[in-house]
């Protein structure tokens, strides 16, 4: 199957062609990294393009959700094999009001692959979610995503909130999500943002050698 007939088949949200045509891809020698970057990823950037078009609307963006999540999840094992050695602890959860999560198990599954333990909180996480997180597992880092312009003030909350329970110094906080800007990280006194996983795995073992 062609790389443009793959992007398609997640567009249309065809989970088991995208999940075929990814094996496919692998068999050919195409690299995971390549297949996030040049299929699945561009193909969620037309579903995005096409809702904001009013072309199509919730249900078809969800189908296509779950051909993208089908497609990860061929590639899930292959990241996961790596093999690294123990790098620390991530808590990663996205933000209170916002339910989109295939970027931050992403993120989440590149971080394990690379050596890290994650405890993933889910999505719509509180605040005060976060911090008890925090207490309780004590991780050199916070992940937070946030995909909606409405919800990205709740990472400056959840922030805030661990500077008011005295443990903001305690871990490093990473921010992302397709709204979330570099800017945007400094505002809110995050110590790091990353555009895209592979991004994210090399700001965060930054913060620990
Ligand atoms: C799929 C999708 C959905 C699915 C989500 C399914 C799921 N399980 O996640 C569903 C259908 C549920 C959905 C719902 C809604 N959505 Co929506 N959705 C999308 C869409 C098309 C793709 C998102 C995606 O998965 N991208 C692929 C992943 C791989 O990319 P990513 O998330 O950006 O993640 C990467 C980086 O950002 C980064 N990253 C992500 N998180 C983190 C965290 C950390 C710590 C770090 C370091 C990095 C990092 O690394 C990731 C991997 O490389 C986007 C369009 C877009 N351009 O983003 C709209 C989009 C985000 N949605 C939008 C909207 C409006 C909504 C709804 C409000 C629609 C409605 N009327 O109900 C609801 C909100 C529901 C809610 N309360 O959250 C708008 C937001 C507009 C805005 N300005 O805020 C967008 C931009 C579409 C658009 N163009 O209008 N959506």
């Amino acid at each position: 199957m062609l790389r443009e007939e793959i992007r398609e088949h997640v567009i249309l949200g065809h989970a088991t062609e995208t999940e075929t045509g990814v094996q496919e891809l692998l068999t050919a020698q195409v690299s995971v990294d390549e297949i996030i970057q040049q299929v699945l990823v561009p193909a969620m950037a037309v579903v995005g393009e096409k809702f904001r078009r009013n072309e199509i609307f919730v249900p078809e963006m969800l189908i296509a959700a779950r051909a993208m999540q089908a497609g990860l999840a061929v590639l899930e094992p292959l990241i996961l094999q790596t093999g690294r050695q123990y790098m620390g602890r991530v808590v990663i959860g996205t933000v209170k009001g916002d339910l989109h999560d295939i970027g931050k198990k992403l993120v989440a599954t590149m971080l394990q692959g690379a050596g890290w333990e994650v405890i993933d909180l889910g999505v719509d996480v509180a605040p005060e979610k976060f911090l008890q997180a925090v207490k309780e597992h004590k991780p050199e880092v916070v992940g937070l995503s946030a995909l909606l312009t409405t919800t990205m003030p709740n990472m400056k909350a959840t922030i805030e909130l661990l500077k008011e329970e005295g443990v903001r110094d305690q871990v490093h906080v990473m921010v992302g999500g397709a709204p979330v800007t570099e800017k945007f990280a400094k505002e809110v006194g995050a110590d790091g943002f990353a555009a895209d996983a592979g991004e994210a795995v090399e700001k965060c073992a930054a913060f620990v050698v």
